[in-house]
């Protein structure tokens, strides 16, 4: 019985040394050590021997077993590290490796117009203001003068929600909110924003589009203030060597009002195809506050003066970096909007 155990005890041990995973070692567990295993058997039939060898093949068989289970327990873990190495190869980062470029995005071009504009007339202390895209009938043309039925509305038709509310066709509706917000104290702002209007896309006119509002409300604010920061404006925006020229013009919110015309970038005013030959182009719409508008914002008129002015972001940014189909802005075509580099600005 002996020489069996030990015969036993030197199979299991061969099997452990050559299992080469988990199930293997398992299967070598219950064959040997199970309880219908040979071991187990050996344990049943020991009554058969004499009450002398019956200690001592007792303790024959659970050494046997203790090496069985020692051997099986190092080599379970021997293949578990062996497991976590080759998982360490497996998923090991060389971290000499060069690393994958993540590309980073433009800021659209419109944004870009935006920020240089709000940085520089934020640089002469003005206050960035917002208002809404839905807009009152009452802010958007009323508090602007512009009665129900005037015939200017014409020129702005636009998308409407009920009878009151609409899309706004321009950023003066923001002129109305800050006069009343500001309540009589002077100020000076420029908001940015979108606009709706109801007219048929092309090359230079949108649905959508953008502008940016100026608006400066104070004592002895005069036409040569208003003509001076436009100047400012042009010079920085578009280069030193820019001339300006105000043209007389309409908008029932303003008396006066002007059209400002830059000299042409492309041709520097002797006239080419972008200025259509006149050597210029036109810029925005602005003017000194209508005395009614100044009243209905809770100004009174004989203290109080003010410019306003309106720029198309669209017509800038065409200008600015030679685009010449508005449409492109709005395409989300991202080798347009990546030409537009971080260098810029
Ligand atoms: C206005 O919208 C006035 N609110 C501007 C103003 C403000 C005048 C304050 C006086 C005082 P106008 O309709 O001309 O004006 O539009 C201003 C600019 O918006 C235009 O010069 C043009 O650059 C741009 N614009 C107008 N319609 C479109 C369009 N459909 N698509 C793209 N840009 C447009």
């Amino acid at each position: 019985m002996e020489q069996q155990l030990k015969q036993l005890e030197q199979e299991a041990l061969a099997k452990i040394e050559v299992a080469s995973n988990l199930k293997e070692l398992n299967e070598v567990r219950v064959a040997y050590l199970g309880k219908k295993g040979p071991i187990t058997d050996l344990l049943k039939g020991m009554g058969k021997l004499s009450p002398e060898e019956r200690p001592k093949m007792g303790a024959l068989v659970n050494t046997v077993r203790e090496n069985v289970t020692e051997k099986l327990e190092q080599k379970v873990a021997q293949l578990e590290e062996l497991a976590i190495q080759e998982q360490l190869e497996k998923e090991a980062i060389d971290v000499t490796l060069p690393g994958r470029p993540v590309r980073i995005g433009n800021r659209h071009p419109l944004t870009r117009v935006v920020e240089e504009i709000e940085d520089l007339f934020i640089a002469m202390g003005y206050e960035v203001a917002e208002g809404p895209e839905v807009e009152k009938d009452y802010f958007n043309f009323e508090a602007l003068n512009l009665p129900k039925g005037h015939p200017a509305r014409d020129m702005q038709d636009t998308f409407y929600i009920t009878e009151e509310t609409l899309l706004r066709t321009h950023t003066s509706p923001v002129q109305a909110r800050t006069m009343l917000e500001k309540n009589g104290e002077p100020f000076r702002i420029i908001c940015p924003g979108k606009v709706f209007r109801r007219d048929n896309d092309d090359a230079t006119h949108s649905h959508q589009f953008m502008q940016i509002e100026g608006l400066v409300v104070g004592e002895n604010i005069r036409m040569s203030d208003l003509k001076g920061t436009l100047n400012t404006m042009a010079k920085k925006m578009f280069g030193e060597e820019r001339e300006i020229r105000l043209r007389p013009s309409f908008f029932p919110f303003t008396e006066p009002s002007v059209e400002m015309d830059i000299s042409c970038f492309k041709c520097g005013g002797s006239g080419c195809n972008v200025c259509k030959h006149t050597g210029w182009i036109e810029i925005l719409g602005a003017g000194m506050v209508h005395p009614n508008v100044l009243e209905m914002g809770g100004y009174d008129p004989k203290k109080y003066s003010g410019f306003a002015f309106g720029m198309g972001v669209e017509r800038i940014a065409m200008l600015k970096y030679g685009v010449e189909d508005i449409r492109h802005f709005y395409t989300n075509d991202n080798r347009f909007v990546s030409q537009f580099h971080r260098t810029e600005g």
